[in-house]
């Protein structure tokens, strides 16, 4: 029997597509979101509604599925209240549910947890965390909840610190932080298909000449990115000034007030 995949977040952007894909696959689906899903099931996909706050509803979508791909949340920059709820405890409520059963969470993290970082400068996924606003930091609340989840009761993450997943790259910054649709879906079957994972954290990102990112545990669970965004350069610079100082691009530029960008 085909293992059952809870994917939530699923009637979003990333969640629509991946549903086909995995599917295509063979993958049975569990599909979850707060709102409907738009399109027609897949061949061998259910759907169950539910808001992440709502903790009954999470363990009902948990129970019983073999693994689990979290993309469900605030998806951008927004006041502290709604990032919150959705991002740390609807969050908390998943990886609670998966405690109990057991399964491994493939959690969509983004670059905003460290997008305060100069652009050009080359990270490691271990160095600090500098995220850009409340739904960066939710995301290094995220990664961190994984790795206390594996410390103490051995529940594995795999954290997918995903830079822009679009079809096609369309401004300078995404020379460097472009993710195919085609490695997100070599990337998620990896994390699915690892033998083990422990507390991963992998660089969302395809293999860009320009890559800002590396040293990551993209190796471990054998994720090997295929596309490069530099046959898409050069694209324009886009945005303020700080907008294109940082990794983080626009969203350090949403309410920020320092007099000056100096480190
Ligand atoms: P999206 O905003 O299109 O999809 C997120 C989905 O989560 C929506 O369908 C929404 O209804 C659902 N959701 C929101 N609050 C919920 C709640 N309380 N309960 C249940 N479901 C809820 O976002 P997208 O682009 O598909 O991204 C998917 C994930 O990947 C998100 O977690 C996002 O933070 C992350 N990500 C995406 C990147 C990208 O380039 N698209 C880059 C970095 C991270
Ligand atoms: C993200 O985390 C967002 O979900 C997505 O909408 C993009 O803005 C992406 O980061 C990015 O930084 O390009």
């Amino acid at each position: 029997m085909a293992r059952l995949i809870l994917v939530t977040g699923a009637s979003g952007t990333l969640g629509r597509l991946l549903a086909g894909r995995l599917a295509a696959r063979g993958y049975r689906l569990r599909l979850s979101d707060i709102i409907p899903f738009p399109d027609p099931l897949p061949q061998g996909a259910e759907f169950v509604q539910a808001d992440l706050v709502d903790d009954a509803a999470v363990v009902n979508v948990v129970t019983d599925a073999d693994a689990i791909v979290h993309l469900g949340g605030i998806s951008v920059e927004k006041p502290f209240r709604p990032v919150i709820d959705a991002n740390i405890l609807g969050l908390t409520h998943l990886f609670e549910a998966a405690r109990a059963e057991g399964q491994r969470i493939v959690f969509a993290s983004s670059n905003h947890a460290i997008g305060f970082y100069q652009r050009g400068e080359t990270l490691a996924a271990a160095d600090p965390m500098r995220p850009d606003g409340y739904y960066g930091l939710s995301k290094a609340y995220g990664e961190l909840l994984g790795r206390m989840m594996f410390d103490k009761h051995g529940l594995e993450s795999v954290h997918m610190r995903i830079g822009s997943c679009l079809p096609k790259p369309t401004e300078a910054r995404h020379l460097s932080t472009w993710l195919s649709h085609d490695d997100l879906e070599r990337l998620v079957v990896a994390a699915l298909k690892a033998k083990k994972t422990g507390h991963a954290i992998v660089w969302g990102v395809s293999a860009n000449q320009r890559s800002w990112w590396k040293d990551d545990d993209a190796e471990r669970i054998g994720y090997v990115p295929q596309d490069d965004a530099e046959r898409f350069a050069p694209l324009p610079e886009e945005g303020d000034a700080i907008t294109r100082r940082f990794q983080g691009g626009s969203f350090t530029a949403i309410d920020y007030t320092r007099a000056t960008a100096e480190p």
